[in-house]
C-alpha cells in the first residue's frame, strides 16, 4: 500500500468512527483476528478464551483436538494466614539496625525472623483437559485457524476430502460455560470420541450419563475440593459412553458444554459442592440452543469489548498470519505493521475482560491460563508492580466493571492485613507486602524483598483511581474503608529517620533492588499517594476530620523526592544511585507512572525523572518493556515510548501474543494496551485557571511518527471523559469529547489550551486546531 492510499484509508476510518463513537469494526473485519495456517504445537501457540472465571486454551488440532481449561479458585492450600509468630519482636532490633547502617546485620534478622510462616504461598492450579480425536484420515487443506477479538470465538477450519469442517469455541460469562461446537458442511460426517483428564493426580473421570463426563477430585489433603463436567448434545448420530469415554458416530454436528467449580467460597470457607454448582450451571446452560448461548455470549462481550476502537493505519502485512508478522517485525521492525500494535492493543483488552469479571479472582501473573503444577511464581498476585499492571487499561479502556475482581481483593486482604499489621508491627489498619495468593496471605514472603509494607498503598490507587474516572461516590463510600484503614497502618508504623526527622516505612526494599532498607523514593510516593487520596475522599464524603488532620500532619512530614549527585531522582534516601543502572523495576518513577505526582510543574524533580527513565534505558522483561511505555509517554517522548512497545513485540511476545517476563507471564500485554492510550491521551494532571482547578485532557501527548495517521474511539480520561480522535500526517484533525458527569476541563493539544465547560452526557466537537464544530 502507498504512504497516499494508507493515509486515505486512515482517513476513511477516522470518519466512520466519528460518526459511530465507540462502535468497533464489523465482526467479520479480519484486523480483529489472531490467525495461523497450522494448529499449536505447544501451549504458547494454543488460543486463550475466558469468561472471567474460567479459562481455556484451544489446541486447534486436526485429528487431536486439545482445550486446556481452568478455573481461577483452583488453588493448592486452603485457608491459611501466613503470619509468623513471634516477628513483632524484632522489629525494633531490626529498624535499629538499619538506622545504625548495619544494613547486612539487619538483613538476617529479618530473614531468620520476619518472614511469613510457611516462607512461600500456594500455587495456582492446572484443572483438566478435554481430549477429541476426531475420525477420519488423508491430508488436510485449507487449514486456518483463528481467534476473533470482536467476537471472543476461537474457530478452526479445514478440508478433509470433499468436507469441510468448522469448530468453534468461546467461553460463556452470562452461561458459566465453556461451550465448543463442531460441524461439517456435509451431513453424518462429525465423528469422535471425547475424554476429560487432569494433570491433578488425585482426581478421576467417570461417565454420570449417557452424554455426560465428570471429573473429580481434591486438590491436597484439606485442600479444595473440584468437579468438572462436559456434555455432548448432538445433531443425528449417535452418542454412546464406554467407561469414561464418549463416542459420537456419524452426527452432522455436535456441541460440547464445559463447566467446572470448586469448593471455595471466600478466602476463609472452603465448604461448598462443587459437584451441585457444576449440576446447576450444567443443566441450564445444556438445556438451551447453541444460538442461543452463543448470542446470549456476544451480547454481553460486546457490550464491553465494542466500547473502543484503535486504528493506527495499515500496511500488506495485516494480510498476514499472526506468527508471520511477528517474524516480520523482528526482521524489520514494529512501524512496518502499525496494525499489529492496534491488534495487540485490542488483545490486551480482550484478555482483561476474558480474565477478570465481577465476581471472579483478579487476573493472576497468567490471567487465569495455566497448564502447570508448578507455574512461575506460583501464578500468584505479585503486588509490587505486576498485579498493579494487569489493571493499568481497565479505567483508560472503557473496561471499569472488569477492575471489580481486583477491588474485591483489596476488600479481603483489608482484612487479613489487619491482623498482620497488629501481629508483626503492632499497628492498627492493615497491610499487604509484595505478594498475596487465594489465600489473601498478606505477610512477607520468600527472602528480604519480600519485606515491602505498600502494597495495600498501591492497591489503594486503584481505588481513588476508579473514583477519579468515574465519580461514582456510592463506590467511594465503599472504598473508602480500606483507604482509611491502609493509612491508619501507616499513621501507627512510619518511624522517624534519627538523621533527617523525616516519617518513613522501616523495613523495606526497593523492589527488587537489594539490599533492606528504610524510606525508600517509591514508598514515600505511594504513602504520600495513598495519604492524599485519602484526605481527598474524606473530603468529598464529608467525614472523619479529626482523622484528616492527622493525615495531613503525618503526610507532611514524609520524605519528599530527592535529586541526587548526579541531578537524578534518587531511589533510595541516601543518594547511591550508580549511573547507567538499568534495573528491571522502575520503582523510583511510580509518581511518574502510574502515579501523577511528578509533572512539569517542579522542574527539577521532573528533570531528575527524565534522568533517571534515561538511565533505566530499553526494558528486559516484558513487563519492564511494557513499563517504560507509559513512562516515556508521560515525558512526552512518543519515539522511544513506540521503541519499547516494538522491543516488547519483537523479544518478548509468544506466537499466541502472550507476554513474556521469562516464561509466559501476562502483565506486560496488560501494561503496553495502557502504554499506548498514555501516548494517545492522557489526564493525570490538573492545572489552575482563575482560581479554579482544572483537570487537563491531552490528546496526542506522545504520537510517535511511526503512527502518522490513525483514529481512536471510547478511550476514557479522569472526570467522566470518553474521547474520540483522529489524526492525519501527524496532526490532529478533529476530536468529540464526551462528558459523562459535566465537569469542565482543560483542553490541550501541541501547544494548545482551551478551557471546556461541559453539561452531563454531552459531546464536544473539535477540528485539529481545538476550534469548536458544531453538532450534526
Ligand atoms: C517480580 C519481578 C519478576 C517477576 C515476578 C513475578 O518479582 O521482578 O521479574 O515478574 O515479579
Amino acid at each position: 500500500m502507498t504512504k497516499k492510499t494508507l493515509l486515505a484509508s486512515a482517513f476513511m476510518f477516522s470518519v466512520l468512527l466519528i460518526g459511530n463513537r465507540g462502535q468497533a469494526e464489523d465482526a467479520s473485519d479480519k484486523s480483529l483476528c489472531l490467525s495461523y495456517t497450522q494448529p499449536a504445537e505447544k501451549w504458547t501457540d494454543a488460543l486463550p478464551i475466558g469468561n472471567g472465571r474460567m479459562g481455556a486454551m484451544v489446541f486447534g488440532g486436526v485429528f487431536d483436538e486439545r482445550i486446556q481449561f481452568n478455573e481461577d479458585t483452583l488453588w493448592r492450600g486452603f485457608p491459611h494466614d501466613y503470619d509468623r509468630a513471634g516477628t513483632h519482636d524484632h522489629l525494633a532490633e531490626i529498624r535499629q539496625l538499619l538506622f545504625d547502617g548495619k544494613m547486612k546485620e539487619a538483613a538476617e534478622v529479618t530473614r531468620t525472623n520476619f518472614l511469613s510462616d510457611p516462607v512461600r504461598q500456594k500455587a495456582y492450579q492446572p484443572f483438566g483437559d478435554l481430549r477429541l480425536h476426531f475420525a477420519g484420515q488423508g491430508s488436510v487443506t485449507n487449514y486456518h485457524r483463528e481467534l476473533n477479538l470482536d467476537s471472543a470465538t476461537a474457530v478452526t477450519t479445514y478440508r478433509l476430502g470433499d468436507v469441510r469442517f468448522e469448530r468453534e469455541v468461546f467461553a460463556s460469562n452470562p452461561d458459566r460455560a465453556v461451550v465448543m461446537r463442531v460441524t461439517a458442511d456435509k451431513l453424518r460426517n462429525v465423528s469422535f470420541t471425547l475424554r476429560m483428564e487432569s494433570p491433578q493426580t488425585n482426581s478421576r473421570t467417570r461417565a454420570i450419563a449417557a452424554d455426560t463426563l465428570a471429573l473429580t477430585g481434591q486438590v491436597e489433603t484439606n485442600g479444595l475440593r473440584f468437579e468438572s463436567r462436559v456434555r455432548l448434545v448432538c445433531d443425528g448420530g449417535t452418542v454412546t459412553t464406554n467407561g469414561n469415554v464418549i463416542a459420537v458416530d456419524k452426527a452432522n454436528s455436535a456441541t460440547l458444554f464445559l463447566v467446572a467449580a470448586t469448593s471455595f467460597k471466600n478466602f476463609q470457607d472452603i465448604s461448598a459442592d462443587p459437584a451441585e454448582r457444576c449440576a446447576t450451571d450444567l443443566n441450564s446452560v445444556s438445556n438451551k440452543p447453541f444460538d442461543a448461548v452463543l448470542a446470549a455470549h456476544l451480547t454481553d462481550y460486546r457490550s464491553l469489548f465494542r466500547r473502543v476502537s484503535l486504528g493506527l493505519g495499515h500496511t500488506s502485512r495485516a494480510e498476514l498470519p499472526t506468527d508471520e508478522r511477528l517474524r516480520s517485525i523482528r526482521r524489520d521492525g514494529l512501524e512496518n505493521d502499525p496494525a499489529l500494535a492496534a491488534l495487540y492493543f485490542q488483545y490486551g483488552r480482550y484478555l482483561l475482560i476474558s480474565s477478570s469479571r465481577p465476581g471472579g479472582q483478579p487476573a493472576n501473573l497468567q490471567g487465569l491460563w495455566n497448564e502447570e503444577l508448578n507455574p512461575p511464581w506460583e501464578s500468584k498476585w505479585t503486588l509490587n508492580i505486576n498485579c498493579e499492571m494487569n489493571y493499568w487499561p481497565a479505567e483508560l479502556c472503557n473496561l471499569s466493571e472488569c477492575a471489580e475482581p481486583l477491588f474485591a481483593m483489596i476488600d479481603d486482604l483489608s482484612v487479613g492485613g489487619a491482623r498482620t499489621a497488629k501481629d508483626q508491627y503492632g499497628a492498627r489498619g492493615w497491610v499487604v507486602h509484595h505478594n498475596t495468593d487465594l489465600w489473601r496471605g498478606t505477610a512477607p514472603i520468600n527472602n528480604i524483598d519480600g519485606v515491602w509494607p505498600t502494597g495495600g498503598a498501591w492497591l489503594c490507587y486503584h481505588l481513588w483511581e476508579h473514583y477519579l474516572f468515574t465519580g461514582d461516590k456510592k463506590f467511594l463510600a465503599r472504598a473508602y474503608p480500606d483507604m482509611k484503614g491502609a493509612s491508619l497502618f501507616f499513621l501507627d508504623d512510619l518511624v522517624k529517620d534519627t538523621n533527617t526527622g523525616w516519617l518513613v516505612t522501616s523495613p523495606s526494599f526497593s523492589p527488587e533492588e537489594g539490599g533492606l532498607c528504610y524510606g525508600p523514593t517509591m514508598d514515600n510516593q505511594l504513602v504520600r499517594a495513598l495519604l492524599d487520596s485519602t484526605i481527598a475522599a474524606a473530603d468529598i464524603l464529608n467525614t472523619d476530620k479529626a482523622f484528616v488532620a492527622d493525615l495531613k500532619k503525618t503526610r507532611d512530614k514524609l520524605p519528599p523526592n530527592q535529586v541526587g549527585q548526579h541531578g537524578q531522582l534518587q531511589e533510595w534516601l541516601a543518594d547511591m544511585d550508580v549511573p547507567n543502572n538499568n534495573h528491571r523495576h522502575m520503582s523510583p518513577l511510580w509518581a511518574l507512572y502510574p502515579g501523577a505526582d511528578i509533572s512539569p510543574a517542579n522542574e527539577k524533580i521532573w528533570n531528575a525523572a527524565k534522568l533517571l527513565l534515561k538511565w533505566r534505558a530499553g526494558g528486559s522483561t516484558g513487563w519492564s518493556y511494557a513499563w517504560r511505555i507509559p513512562l516515556w509517554a508521560r515525558v512526552g517522548d512518543g519515539e522511544f515510548a513506540h521503541s519499547q512497545l516494538n522491543g516488547l513485540l519483537q523479544k518478548r511476545t509468544l506466537p499466541n501474543l502472550f507476554d513474556l517476563c521469562g516464561p509466559f507471564q501476562i502483565d506486560g500485554n496488560f501494561g503496553a494496551t495502557a502504554g499506548i492510550v498514555e501516548m494517545l491521551l492522557q489526564s493525570q494532571w490538573t492545572g489552575e485557571r482563575d482560581g479554579n482547578t482544572l483537570r487537563i485532557v491531552s490528546l496526542l501527548p506522545a504520537l510517535p511518527k511511526e503512527w502518522p495517521a490513525g483514529s481512536a474511539a471510547g478511550l476514557c480520561a479522569r472526570d467522566g471523559f470518553v474521547v474520540d480522535c483522529a489524526w492525519e500526517n501527524g496532526a490532529l484533525r478533529r476530536a468529540v469529547i464526551h462528558s459523562k458527569l459535566g465537569k469542565p476541563c482543560l483542553l490541550r493539544y501541541a501547544g494548545r489550551e482551551i478551557v471546556l465547560k461541559t453539561g452531563p452526557d454531552k459531546d464536544y466537537l473539535f477540528d485539529g486546531k481545538l476550534q469548536p464544530e458544531s453538532l450534526k
